[in-house]
């Protein structure tokens, strides 16, 4: 069955939720590489609405239902901290619909699960960054989600996606797919598969911190793309982060990583013109200085030390990842093009050496902060 195939449910979903008003539209939206978003426009008495609608990747979650009582309890507690400080929890956090039934999904006669949340309004999400200040105001965003989440009962959360972040665990992967290379395009990819064995150890470094209890575990975020947080189309400032499927217990410095990884990037993440690619010193700053603001004193001194290992390591895990997928027939993350993870792995290598250039310059950054 083809995507398009799958998609056509989206119609049921939007009737099981009975939104209120006249349906007007509900085209594809956004570039995020797991969920199929669509954008749901109705007009009620006169006035538009908008929503997202998305069918949940049920390849990669396999208990959509687990996941949206996570999405549920996260987003609960944060509308009761976003309305203790005065904050308006409609535009703040994400607010998932319930169907008739009280349920936060639908599940079509496919088996795909769906879900629908406000559409967030008045606000943008990015790509790429405008200029700096983009940047700094979301690095102060997750930083205060880390905070806000600070006293979430970790133990209340299904583990969405078993060792997301096992960076070491990812790397078996990589070798399995190599050497099963199912889809004969090993033999294509030998230099880059030699870079990330090159990089065997330093994958392994933060979660050896971790197991050794240098690094705390905290309630993270895990997907922390720029593009997962929305600003306000007014003032500018961070306003809500999206994509709460991976909300776990994990690593600061991973989340701190992530966004490096994708922000700091001074090309797209699937760029073909690799002379694009570098590491914005600049930027990295900026969201340094901003991710320990939003974090408000809570990182550990261990933690700051190891924020230029945390981005190292996303962009190496992510550009495994990429690999590893265009190895297996590119079944996890969307494509738009063919050889488009194998693009995407070029960008992070790339990245990665770019890092091991600056890395003295990362660290006397990251120095004048602690
Ligand atoms: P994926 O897991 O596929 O990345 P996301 O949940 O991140 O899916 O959604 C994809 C994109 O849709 C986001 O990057 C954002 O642009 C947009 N989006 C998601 N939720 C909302 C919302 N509630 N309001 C406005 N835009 C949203
Ligand atoms: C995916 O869902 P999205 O597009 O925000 C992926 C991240 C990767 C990212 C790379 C659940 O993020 O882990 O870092 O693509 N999300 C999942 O762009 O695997
Ligand atoms: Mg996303």
């Amino acid at each position: 069955m083809t995507r398009e195939e799958i998609c056509a449910k989206r119609y049921d979903a939007l009737e099981a939720f009975s939104l209120p008003g006249r349906f007007v539209s509900c085209e594809k939206y956004g570039s995020g590489h797991i969920n199929d978003t669509f954008l749901v426009i109705t007009v009620n008495s006169g006035i538009e609405k908008k929503y997202i609608l998305q069918r949940m990747n049920g390849d990669i979650f396999k208990d959509p239902e687990s996941l949206m009582n996570n999405i549920v309890l996260v987003t609960d507690f944060l509308k009761d901290k976003i309305r203790a400080r005065g904050g308006d929890a409609a535009r703040e956090t994400l607010n998932p619909l319930r169907t008739p039934d009280g349920k936060p999904f639908f599940k079509d006669s496919l088996g795909s699960f769906w879900r629908i949340y406000d559409f967030i309004t008045d606000a943008i999400s990015l790509d790429r960054v405008r200029d700096a200040e983009d940047f700094y105001q979301s690095a102060v965003a997750f930083g205060r989600f880390s905070g806000q989440m600070a006293d979430f009962d970790a133990s209340l959360l299904t583990e969405t996606i078993p060792d997301f972040h096992n960076t070491p665990k990812r790397y078996e992967t990589f070798e399995k797919a190599v050497e099963e290379d199912i889809c004969g395009r090993a033999g294509f990819v030998s230099e880059e598969i030699a870079f990330f064995r090159a990089h065997k150890d330093d994958m392994a470094l933060c979660k050896n911190e971790l197991d050794a209890g240098l690094l705390p575990l905290r309630v993270t975020h895990n997907d922390t793309k720029l593009n997962n947080i929305m600003l306000d189309a007014k003032t500018g400032k961070g306003l809500c982060v999206l994509d709460l499927d991976t909300v776990m217990p994990g690593l600061s410095i991973f989340d701190f990583g992530d966004s490096i990884r994708f922000g700091a990037n001074t090309a797209a993440e699937d760029e073909q013109d690799l002379s694009k690619v570098s590491l914005s010193l600049e930027l990295f700053e900026t969201y340094v200085k901003g991710y320990l603001e939003g974090c408000d004193g809570a990182l550990t001194d261990e933690e700051i030390r190891l924020l230029p290992y945390g981005a190292k390591t996303m962009t190496l895990e992510c550009g495994m990842r990429f690999l590893t997928d265009y190895l297996q027939g590119d079944t996890y993350f969307m494509i738009h093009r063919k050889g488009h993870n194998l693009d995407r792995a070029h960008t992070q290598i790339r990245l990665v050496q770019d890092m091991e250039k600056k890395w003295d310059a990362m660290t006397a950054i990251v120095e004048k902060y602690r």
